[in-house]
Formats: C-alpha cells, structure tokens, sequence
C-alpha cells in the first residue's frame, strides 16, 4: 500500500472520533520549533579566542564532521531542514558571531557580527532566537556570572546580556517575528554554601539592570531558563527553578523550562498547565536527561507525548515557545538534529490526534476506565500512517528513508573536512 492508501484508512480511523485529520495537519505545518545551532559544532562557537566548554555542561564523543566555521555550521543546518517537515526557527548563541578574525569582547557584540546569520535567516525565511553566552569564558572560570561577588565581573556580563538583547531586537525587526532572548547561566557552587541568599540578590540586581534598557516585544521576548545543578554546581545553583518563576511571574518575562534541569521524577510535562494558570507564555528547552541533565538527543518517548498532548489539550500551541537543547557527538550531528526535531514535531501530532474534548469529559465524570482504556488504545492507532503523510506532503523523506540523504552527505561533505 502506498502512503496515500495508509493514509486515507487510518483517517477514517479518527474521523470515526471526529478528529479532522487534514485540518490537524494544517494547523502542525504553523508550529515552529526552535532549532538549536548548537548540536551542530559540540557547543563551540566561532569565536577568535575559543575556549574550552564550560559552565558545568558537557558534550561526549567525537563523530567525525563536525562544523568547523559559521558556513559549515549553516549548511549542516540547511540539509537537516531538509528532511525536518515544516517552517522552523534557529536559535543562535552569542559565540557564533562572525567577527572576521578580529577579537570582539562578548559586550562588544553588535548586530553587524550576525549580519552573515541574519542575511541567511532571510534567504530560508527562517526566525531567530538568540542565547547570550554566559559560559566558556575566562570571566566565567570560577563558576560565577550574573551573581559575582565583583562587580566588575557581573557589569561585565549585564554588558554582554544588554548587548545580546540588542542583536536579539534587531533580528525581530529585520525578520518581522519576535526573537526570543533566553538567559541562563551556570552560577553556582559544587559544595554547600555559607550564603545562599546573597548571590540571589545579586543576581536579581543584575537582571532588572539587564532589562531596564526596554525593548519593544515586538522584536524580542525575554526568558529566564533555571537549573537544578550542574558540573561543578552540584551543591547549589543560584539561578533556581523558584528563583526564576518567581522572577518571571514578577516582571512580566517568560519562564523557560529544560526538561533535564529537575529532579528526576519530576516532570516538565506537569509543569506547563501550571505555569499557564499564571503566565500567558512560556517556553521550552525540551532535551533528554539519562540520568543526569545529559542533553541526549530527543526521542519519541512517554515524556515527549505527554509534553505534546500538555501543549495540545491546553490549546496552548501560541503560548508554549518549542525549543530544543541536546548535543550529541557521538552519532551524525546532521542525523540527531532530524531525529530530535522530527520526534519533537511527531509528539504534537500524536497529541492533536486524541479526541481531548470526550477525553476531559471522561475525567470529570469519574470515568477513569473508559480514560485509561482510550489513552492506550490510541497509542496503537495508525498514527504512523498519519505522519508518514504529513512528512510526504511536506516535501521531506518519508520515515527511515532520510537516513540515506545524511549518508551521502557525510560521503561528500562531512568527512572532507
Ligand atoms: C545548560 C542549559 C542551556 C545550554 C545552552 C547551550 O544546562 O540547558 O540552555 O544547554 O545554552
Ligand atoms: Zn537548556
């Protein structure tokens, strides 16, 4: 049977729920996911003077082909949008500036360091989001940022945030679509300290500081991402989940959830109607933490579904920003980008795919049986069906058969250099 004939019979299958296959396809094809570039070069960044990774994150393994310059990075990218249905975002690091040889202090950063990005933005009518790099700097080696006991230190990087927030802003206007200006940093400390409060003081100081220069949202959005610890942070983060929801809540800026910044058992999932009680937005750095904040790359698993079905049943597809954070050097970078992507993309249409409105129902009415029934009956639905339409509709490969454009590209590109 051919795609289409698939297609056609597992859509009878929920039209029987009526459940409007083409209508959901349609809605899918607006959802943006915000790509990393990251995942790309082993989170290294173009810059003169490159340092070492750090800030308590950390990438293993060493595939072969890695993006070595901003073009090798860029084309890497066109080729996984390839094979990634639908209209995406890249979302930048301040480290990726292109400063033509030259030395540009991180709060020297100008709009005309991306000019190379923007262009290329434009050219794929892709948004921008942008990340302004705390990290991988002399000035980060102890650990400290934003909540630096010195204040030189932490004007430094206040300088550096204004001036990310500036190159944010000037993509959101060139590009006609809000950039999204997301700040973490990896302040903390590996053993238990003596003042928990202080640092957090500091670091609310430094951010009203940051975001006292006032931007139009229209051109950028501000979020705040928390972590529970890293590398070197074990005992204490400043930067807490608490810190920052309330800090958002406070002043009108958007949490940013990563899924491998909790405790284990807690789930990103839960989180998000949450937040939504109280926040119009919020936004995702969806990852894969094996067990640890491991950044492995995203697969179509129970947390990735409940995390889709969240932002579907919640009618919350405008108001959660989809991001994606995982670094995987072990395996072809090209391939765990359209892996992680592609399963990002499969977990909101499986969601769109359920027939929420009976399925509320059910739980108001106490009927946990019919609840639980249709939520694993569903999951052996011909959903595949479904997405194999939608990836052929959409001009990309159809299931597995992407994997042989990667190889060739590794063949010609990848492994030349
Ligand atoms: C680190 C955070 C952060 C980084 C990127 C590179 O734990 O998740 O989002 O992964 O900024
Ligand atoms: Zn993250």
């Amino acid at each position: 049977m051919t795609v289409n004939e698939n297609f056609k019979q597992a859509k009878a299958q929920y039209q029987k729920w009526g459940i409007e296959v083409d209508q959901v396809l349609d809605r899918l094809k607006t959802v943006p996911i915000s790509i990393h570039c990251w995942q790309g070069d082993d989170v290294a960044g173009f810059e003169v003077n490159q340092q070492e990774l750090s800030g308590g994150i950390d990438v293993t393994g060493n595939y072969p082909g890695k993006a070595k310059t901003p073009a090798e990075l860029r084309s890497d990218i066109e080729k996984a949008l390839t094979l990634i249905p639908g209209k995406h975002r890249i979302n930048l690091h301040a480290i990726y500036a292109e400063t033509d040889g030259e030395i540009v202090e991180r709060d020297q950063l100008e709009p005309k360091h991306f000019e190379n990005w923007l262009n290329w933005a434009k050219k794929h009518d892709l948004g921008l989001d942008f990340n302004p790099t705390l990290f991988s700097h002399p000035k980060a080696d102890d650990g400290l940022t934003l909540s630096h006991p010195d204040k030189k230190i932490r004007d430094f990087w206040i300088r550096h945030c204004q001036a990310s927030r500036k190159i944010a802003a000037y993509f959101g206007k060139e590009l006609g679509t809000p950039t999204l200006t997301n700040i973490w940093i990896p302040d903390g400390y590996k053993d238990t300290p003596t003042d928990r409060l202080t640092p957090r003081k500091r670091l609310k100081e430094s951010l009203d500081e940051i975001f006292s220069q006032e931007i139009d949202e229209a051109y950028n959005i501000d979020a705040v991402e928390s972590k529970l610890f890293g590398i070197g942070s074990e005992a204490y983060v400043v930067g807490s989940h608490e810190f920052y929801m309330g800090y958002a809540l406070k002043n009108n800026k958007l949490c940013l959830l990563d899924t491998g910044h909790y405790h284990p058992t807690e789930m990103v999932s839960n989180k998000i109607s949450a937040m939504l009680v109280y926040s119009d937005k919020l936004a995702l750095h969806v990852s894969r933490p094996v067990r640890w904040d491991s950044d492995h790359v995203v697969i179509f698993d129970d947390e990735l579904k409940e995390i889709g079905l969240e932002i579907v049943r919640n009618d919350a597809l405008d108001k959660v920003m989809i991001g994606l954070d995982f670094f995987d050097a072990s395996i072809n970078r090209v391939a765990a980008w359209t892996i992680g992507t592609r399963n990002m993309i499969k977990s909101l249409l499986y969601a769109m795919l359920m027939p929420h409105e009976h399925l509320k129902k059910l739980q108001d009415e106490g009927d946990f049986t019919e609840r639980l029934v249709l939520l694993e009956e569903f999951k052996t639905y011909p959903f595949g069906a479904i997405w194999d339409y939608y990836c052929e509709q959409m001009g990309v490969p159809v299931r597995e058969n992407w994997l042989e454009s990667v190889r060739d590209y590794e063949k010609e590109v990848l492994s030349q250099r």
